[in-house]
């Protein structure tokens, strides 16, 4: 398969051309042709998407074109995502996901929760729009060792520093590490409001999970 004919470029052009059956056809195509799934995710379906995020900064799409790439992106993805669950490498540990209060943009998140669910994590997703309350509720509930927390908006950023602020108060700050990313985070954003790491896309947002949680295994096996 060509990468100019029926591969990645093509499934990230059908994502721009608002195709959802074009976009679903081509990622068959690409499975047929023995691409690797996180490829084809990756390459293919999250390159479309920020091409869309571009037209749509350049006002060469507005909310409906954009919520059609979604679809597009959505009809590909339901596709990948059964090929992404976890071998059978056991349980790496638990997170905790969500996009915070006021923020409906979950597609990076998803994509951020199938890599992880890849490489065998074990994901609790709250989803998106999700209240302070229910991220506390949640690490005080499920134990989890890792919390994630995803913004694509610099008017919903603030809530993930609220976020760690009543992990804070409620003692439960030691319990977690914290993970933040999303289109408008960055590193220094993620050292401002003291969250433990920062992830630019979902590949380096398992690669940092991992580390996390290195010293926590190495602290546990210490007597
Ligand atoms: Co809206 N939107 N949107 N939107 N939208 C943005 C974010 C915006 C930057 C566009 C722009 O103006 N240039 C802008 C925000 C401006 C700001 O910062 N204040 C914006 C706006 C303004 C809005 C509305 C207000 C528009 C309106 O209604 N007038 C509205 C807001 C609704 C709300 O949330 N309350 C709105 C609505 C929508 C749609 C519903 C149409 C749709 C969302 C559909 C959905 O998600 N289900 C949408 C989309 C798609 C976008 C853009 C175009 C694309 C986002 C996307 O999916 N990117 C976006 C423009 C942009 O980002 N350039 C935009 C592709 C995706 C693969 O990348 O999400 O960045 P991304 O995820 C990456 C990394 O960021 C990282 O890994 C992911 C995968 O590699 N990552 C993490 C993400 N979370 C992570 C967590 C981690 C680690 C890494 O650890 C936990």
């Amino acid at each position: 398969m060509s990468e100019n004919s029926n591969g990645f470029a093509a499934i990230a052009q059908a994502i721009v051309d608002l195709q959802p059956r074009k976009t679903a056809q081509l990622v068959q195509d690409a499975l047929r042709a023995g691409r690797a799934p996180p490829d084809i995710l990756l390459q293919g379906l999250a390159r479309g998407m920020n091409r869309v995020g571009e037209l749509f900064a350049a006002k060469e799409f507005f909310v409906p074109e954009v919520l059609m790439a979604s679809r597009a992106m959505d009809a590909g993805f339901d596709l990948l995502r059964p090929l992404l669950k976890a071998g059978d490498r056991g349980n790496q540990g638990r997170v905790v996901l969500g996009v915070v209060q006021g923020d409906i943009h979950d597609i990076g998140k998803n994509i951020v929760k199938v890599l992880l669910e890849a490489a065998g994590f074990e994901v609790i997703d709250l989803g998106r729009d999700v209240p302070v309350a229910s991220f506390v509720h949640s690490v005080r509930e499920q134990r989890p060792q890792v919390l994630g927390l995803s913004s694509l908006m610099t008017t919903t950023m603030p809530l993930m520093a609220v976020i760690i602020n009543e992990l804070q108060k409620q003692g439960l700050r030691d319990k977690v590490r914290v993970i933040v990313g999303g289109a408008p985070v960055n590193s220094d954003y993620a050292r401002s409001i003291g969250a433990d790491a920062y992830a630019p896309d979902a590949p380096a947002a398992v690669r940092e999970i991992r580390r996390l949680l290195e010293p926590q295994e190495k602290s546990r096996d210490q007597p």
